[in-house]
């Protein structure tokens, strides 16, 4: 089996230091949780950014400030902003980290109701539009799918070749107005995808660790973090993201799976050589 990409989402744009103290929001926060998630074994950082009270934003001067200070410390880490940014934020508002020609960034593949009632919208144009930005700047997308039926939505783009190149797919699964996690949802969406493409599983809260688990064993790749799950454990605060990443890694040993690196997870990948 190919080597595990393991994606760190250190931050998210929801969960807050009174969920979770790690929580990064000042840059040298954003490096302290890098560089730890990277040294536990994650090849790619999944990027939101903070304002130092907290809020979340898209601004592109504060990406390039937490970039540059993540790349200084661990210079070979893959960097994959988000634009999804947070619910409510205009278009042009979330792709303003591609402006940065980052190496991957996400690429949200559909709306769901968020968190129950919020709407993440992400309407056909909208996908359209933010591929076309995304592939103009030689950035390689991960499409991110909350259900199937944004599986569905990528692959009707695709034969009319709105989407492009290798296809990176994450499941986000466990959102609540999103699909489950359990083992039936995840196994109907793999086997949904083209032999060709590679997927990461997300899942949120619960389901973190059960999906990384199916995911190892399945051939496929995890992403864990604080954006989609605070607890090592039933009711125990994880101490940092890597200690999310240090579970990922452990149960990957007891499949024989090995770590990529940044370097091996690009060849997955199909990313420029850069390192
Ligand atoms: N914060 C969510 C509304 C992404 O990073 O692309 C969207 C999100 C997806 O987190
Ligand atoms: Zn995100």
């Amino acid at each position: 089996m190919e080597k595990l990409i393991i994606t760190a989402a250190i931050c998210g744009a929801e969960v807050e230091k009174i969920h979770n103290e790690y929580v990064p929001y000042t840059v040298e926060e954003f490096v302290r949780e890098a560089k730890e998630a990277y040294l536990a074994g994650a090849s790619i950082i999944h990027l939101h950014v903070r304002e130092d009270d907290g809020t979340p934003t898209q601004s592109v001067n504060r990406f390039e400030e937490v970039i540059k200070a993540i790349k200084k410390e661990v210079p070979d880490v893959i960097i994959q902003p988000s634009t999804g940014g947070a619910v409510g934020m205009t278009n042009d508002e979330r792709l303003q980290p591609t402006l940065l020609n980052p190496e991957m960034c996400t690429l949200d593949c559909g709306s769901v109701n968020f968190g129950g009632n919020e709407v993440f919208i992400n309407t056909e144009d909208d996908i359209k539009y933010f591929a076309e930005k995304i592939y103009s700047r030689n950035i390689l997308p991960e499409l991110e799918c909350f259900g199937k039926s944004h599986v569905d939505q990528v692959l009707r783009l695709r034969k009319k070749n709105f989407i492009k190149g290798h296809m990176h797919f994450s499941f986000v699964l466990g959102v609540n107005g999103g699909q489950n996690g359990e083992e039936r949802d995840f196994i109907f969406l793999k086997d949904s995808l083209p032999s060709e493409a590679t997927y990461s599983v997300a899942g949120i809260g619960r389901y973190e660790f059960s999906l990384a688990e199916l995911a190892i064993k399945h051939g496929g790749h995890v992403r864990v973090g604080l954006e989609d799950n605070i607890y090592i454990e039933k009711g125990v605060l994880a101490k940092g993201n890597k200690d999310l990443v240090d579970k990922v890694v452990k149960i990957a040993k007891q499949y024989k799976r090995e770590i990529a690196s940044p370097k091996e997870a690009r060849q997955i990948l199909g990313l420029k050589e850069i390192y």
